[in-house]
């Protein structure tokens, strides 16, 4: 090679150097603030992630098993199998612990078994499930919308978010359980279960369920159609308006509740959702993932009024089904990329670990 050439091939390639430490300098503060890592790999759409006490973690997979994770996740056993029998969104959803967890080991999950979705109450002992019996049913399943997140209120009952069924939904429906918020008592959830009671309604298709630490206040994620994906600050009895008005339409007698925050005309699929805390920049926020946007987003709050929104690791690990805060302080996000509607990569799904920024 020619010297001069030379001199010209270590000129340019000192100013991509050069170029790429400005690209970094300059990046958007939160692409820079948080840490990744991938935890664990080689999972088949997992939907819901439930830490135990003792720092391990349940993790449903849609096609009906439950896995166990050891503590850092390196390493994992399946606790066995919830029979599931699903097309499309439906199958094994949502799981998590009863508040009692550490005196009855009790642990609740969401399964579409044909034209149902039911709630399932199961006991881990021994590292696997034993003794599944139903105690909701009757929420009418379909290829679409089938809802799925559960969640233990401050109240100690237990919370279901539910999808409308689809076209012709049944969210406007006042003796149909689907497209709405529903609550079982604590009692009914441990004991011969029941037909739960509706906490608000006109729900096209909870994603997310997420209590808000101060205020007790529930919120929740939902998909819209083409536009107006929201997030529902929840008030007992009050009507979310699907199908008849979405985002900021009261509806003709101006009863809808309308949304904390709307996507506007831009649609991301948002799914699972948790309020961050700890002592990071994050505390306080709305984080959920998103299935089309291929994001983690956050909303600030003042109150339950959205100050901020945010958009972080766009396009990095594909679609997001959920977030959920470990014990550690850190985000555990899922992906959902072998669900039929992603591109799977080597490795997926997988688990991100996500390190918030400090304060
Ligand atoms: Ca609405």
């Amino acid at each position: 090679m020619r010297p001069n050439r030379r001199l010209v091939l270590i000129a340019v390639a000192v100013a991509a150097v050069a170029g790429a430490l400005v690209a970094l300098l300059t990046a958007p503060k939160e692409a820079d603030a948080q840490t990744t890592r991938v935890v664990a790999r080689g999972l088949t759409v997992p939907w819901e992630l439930a830490f135990l006490p003792d720092g391990r973690a349940l993790v449903t997979e849609r096609g009906g098993r439950v896995l166990v994770l050891a503590r850092g996740m390196r390493t994992r056993r399946s606790a066995g199998r919830i029979a599931t029998r699903a097309s499309g969104e439906g199958g094994l959803l949502g799981i998590t612990l009863d508040p009692g967890f550490a005196r009855n080991r009790l642990v609740y999950a969401y399964r579409t078994l044909g034209n149902d979705n039911q709630v399932v109450r199961a006991r881990f002992s021994g590292n696997r499930l034993r003794d599944a019996r139903v105690i909701v049913r009757g929420i009418r399943a379909a290829v679409v919308h089938n809802g799925g997140r559960i969640t233990f209120g401050p109240d100690g009952a237990l919370y279901i978010g539910t999808g409308d069924s689809g076209p012709g939904g049944l969210a406007q429906t006042a003796d149909s359980l689907n497209g709405k918020i529903l609550r079982l008592s604590g009692d009914a959830a441990r004991g011969d279960g029941g037909r739960p009671e509706t906490v608000s309604s006109g729900h096209r298709n909870v994603q997310g369920l997420a209590w808000q630490p101060g205020t007790n206040r529930l919120f929740a994620t939902e998909m819209g159609e083409t536009d107006r994906d929201e997030v529902n600050a929840i008030t007992e009895g009050a009507n979310y308006g699907w199908p008849l008005a979405r985002g900021d339409d009261r509806g003709e007698d101006g009863s809808f509740a309308t949304p904390a925050w709307d996507t506007g005309s831009g649609n991301v699929a948002p799914s699972g959702a948790t309020f961050v805390t700890g002592r990071n920049a994050w505390n306080g926020d709305l984080v959920f993932g998103t299935l089309r946007g291929r994001h983690l987003h956050r909303l600030s709050f003042d109150g339950d009024r959205v100050t901020g929104s945010f958009v972080s690791l766009a396009g990095r690990f594909g679609r997001i089904r959920t977030v959920v805060q470990g014990p550690d302080g850190r985000l555990y996000l899922l992906t959902s990329n072998r669900d039929g509607r992603g591109n799977p990569v080597r490795g997926d799904d997988r688990i991100v670990r996500v390190t918030p920024p400090s304060r």
